[in-house]
């Protein structure tokens, strides 16, 4: 039993809730209200946190996803029970299989009514389970800062993901007497140890054409200045996957732009030449390493902050574990003046694309508008530092292979989950995050309607970001990989409404690209726009993907 003493300093749950995220330096939470958090809602009323309120939880959880993509720090979002945590499941997938730390919210009824029938109760806890790193609800209201404290130092740690908490309605009213656990010092990363980078050092130098696959660990953390510096000391060249874009800047000239298109590319024959693959904070689920492991035997070097995934088809004969910039910086340190110039192996594969991609298309006066042309002139209208935000679809193909990238973080590809509908969202929280870069979230007409309703969000919050939306008035990837499968197409067309008034009926500024000269001004136009988001609208012409396959079994096979 408390004393009356100790009670008379006691707090509602749902206020020492809110000061613990704010201890956690919670900026903005996304979500949408409902009953079983009316609480949480109503303690915001005292908290600095923001909250901005969504159409939809989906929404609400890619704006969380890229908000701790851009960060490092957990993004935030909140959904109600039952219905408003399964709205939630797709948004919080995506995060959790793309490593983006992410800390979602669900409210919950009351513990005295969770073991039998009751409205809208379901086990939002188990749903989440194979979903986040962790998920827990709080059935203590004393516990609410350890869980909170635990579900954000989860959700960031490498590899980092989602965490789920949630907070059913009856301990959110309670009273209770504790306060927040301030993070500590930043804990710092174990590093990997001696022995494994001498091994690694000998394999580098006995290596004749040694490429590097750079995935989404090195965007992430930050390495890509022990990688530019590992790439000037060695030769070696650097093939990123798609969530790797920007890890080195594609100026540079041993970037090989680009890896993982599930056809054959310049880039494959770089693998089947390669007598090691240094994988560097590389996911599996990117690139499958049956894609890559091809033609020559091969040596395979991994590094990354987690011993490497079992995979019949992955057999590193090294496992460098450990923080994966520090393990960069002790393997430049070890090569010392010892350093080999590998051979410039790989200079044919790269030139090949970079005619492709900044000069073939350039001036391509064809309407719709193809692909490479969209992407070449959007190139030249962004800033090294902007952001492109990929959508799910054709069109992220052609953004990993023709949309250069010059900083880390700078191209933001889901190739993990997957999931479409994430750029409107996404482009919304990475204004938020940097107000002073022009972001572009780039989706398909079937992704840009999957999610349109956050539109009123960036209006009613006057957030100016920009959607290209390309249109083919199909689930354009879908019809294309059904077509170099099978031969024919199956139920991927659709029919749009107006989406440049739809836009505008939201209150968006919005225009269609009516000729290939005008996209760029329409761009120019779309970025100075500084109350209200805009959509810009581009037909596309998608003849170009089977243009692309057929070209690519010429030069290379299939
Ligand atoms: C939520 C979700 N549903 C379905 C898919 C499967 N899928 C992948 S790409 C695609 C088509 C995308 O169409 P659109 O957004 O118009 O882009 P386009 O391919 O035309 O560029 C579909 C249906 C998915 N990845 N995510
Ligand atoms: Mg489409």
């Amino acid at each position: 039993m408390r004393s009356k003493a100790s009670r008379r300093s006691d707090v509602k749950a749902s206020d020492l809730f809110l000061r613990c995220l704010e201890a956690e330096g919670v900026e903005y939470m996304f979500g949408v209200p409902g009953e079983e958090n009316a609480d949480v809602m109503i303690s915001l009323l005292d908290s600095p946190i923001r909250f901005i309120i969504c159409r939809h939880e989906q929404g609400a959880a890619f704006m969380a996803d890229l908000y701790g993509r851009l960060t490092g720090k957990p993004g935030v979002c909140l959904g109600t029970l039952g219905p408003g945590a399964t709205n939630l499941v797709t948004g919080v997938a995506n995060a959790n299989m793309d490593h983006s730390p992410v800390v979602t919210i669900t409210g919950q009824g009351a513990t005295t009514r969770l073991h039998k029938e009751s409205h809208q109760a379901m086990d939002v806890v188990q749903m989440f389970t194979p979903i986040t790193k962790w998920a827990a609800s709080i059935r203590d209201e004393t516990t609410i800062p350890e869980v909170v404290r635990k579900a954000f130092k989860l959700a960031a740690a490498e590899k980092p993901g989602a965490a789920h908490i949630e907070l059913p309605e009856d301990i959110a009213k309670a009273e209770v007497e504790s306060s927040p656990i301030v993070p500590g010092m930043k804990v710092r990363r174990p590093i990997a140890d001696d022995k494994s980078i001498a091994a690694a050092v000998g394999l580098i130098r006995a290596a004749e054409t040694p490429v590097v696959l750079a995935g989404n660990g090195c965007v992430r953390t930050r390495a890509a200045d022990q990688l530019a510096r590992f790439v000037e000391a060695t030769g070696i060249y650097v093939a990123p996957t798609f969530m790797g874009k920007g890890c080195l800047s594609d100026r540079n000239p041993k970037s090989l732009f680009v890896s993982g298109l599930s056809s054959r590319d310049h880039v494959t024959s770089v693998f089947e030449r390669a007598d090691l693959v240094i994988t560097i904070g590389y996911d599996m689920v990117e690139w499958h390493p049956s894609r890559w492991k091809v033609g020559r035997p091969k040596k395979v070097l991994h590094i990354d902050f987690t011993p490497a995934e079992v995979d019949g088809a992955y057999r590193p004969d090294i496992e460098v574990v450990g923080d994966v910039a520090a393990a960069l910086w002790a393997v430049n340190e070890r090569l010392g003046d010892d350093r080999r110039e590998v051979v410039a192996a790989f200079a044919a594969e790269r030139e090949h694309l970079r005619r492709e991609i900044c000069d073939d298309y350039a001036g391509d006066e064809g309407f719709p508008m193809k692909p490479q042309r969209i992407l070449s002139d959007l190139r030249r209208e962004m800033g090294d530092e902007d952001i492109l935000i990929s959508d799910v679809g054709a069109h992220k193909m052609w953004i990993a292979r023709h949309y250069p990238a010059y900083a880390p973080g700078s191209c933001i590809i889901s190739n993990g989950f997957c999931s479409m509908g994430m750029a409107l969202p996404g482009a919304i929280s990475a204004k938020l995050v940097h107000p002073e870069r022009q972001i572009v979230g780039l989706c398909g007409d079937g992704g840009f309607m999957m999610n349109i309703q956050e539109l009123a969000t960036a209006v009613q919050y006057k957030i100016p970001t920009t959607v290209l939306v390309w249109e083919d008035g199909g689930y354009g990837l879908i019809r294309w990989k059904q077509q170099a499968a099978y031969g024919k197409t199956s139920h991927t067309e659709f029919r749009n409404p107006d989406l440049v008034e739809l836009a505008r009926s939201f209150g968006a500024h919005a225009t269609r690209v009516e000729a290939p000269q005008n996209l760029r001004p329409v761009l120019r136009a779309a970025f100075a726009v500084d109350d209200r988001p805009s959509v810009v609208v581009v037909p596309v012409d998608y003849s170009e993907n089977m243009k692309l396959t057929n070209r690519l079994g010429e030069l290379i096979g299939e």
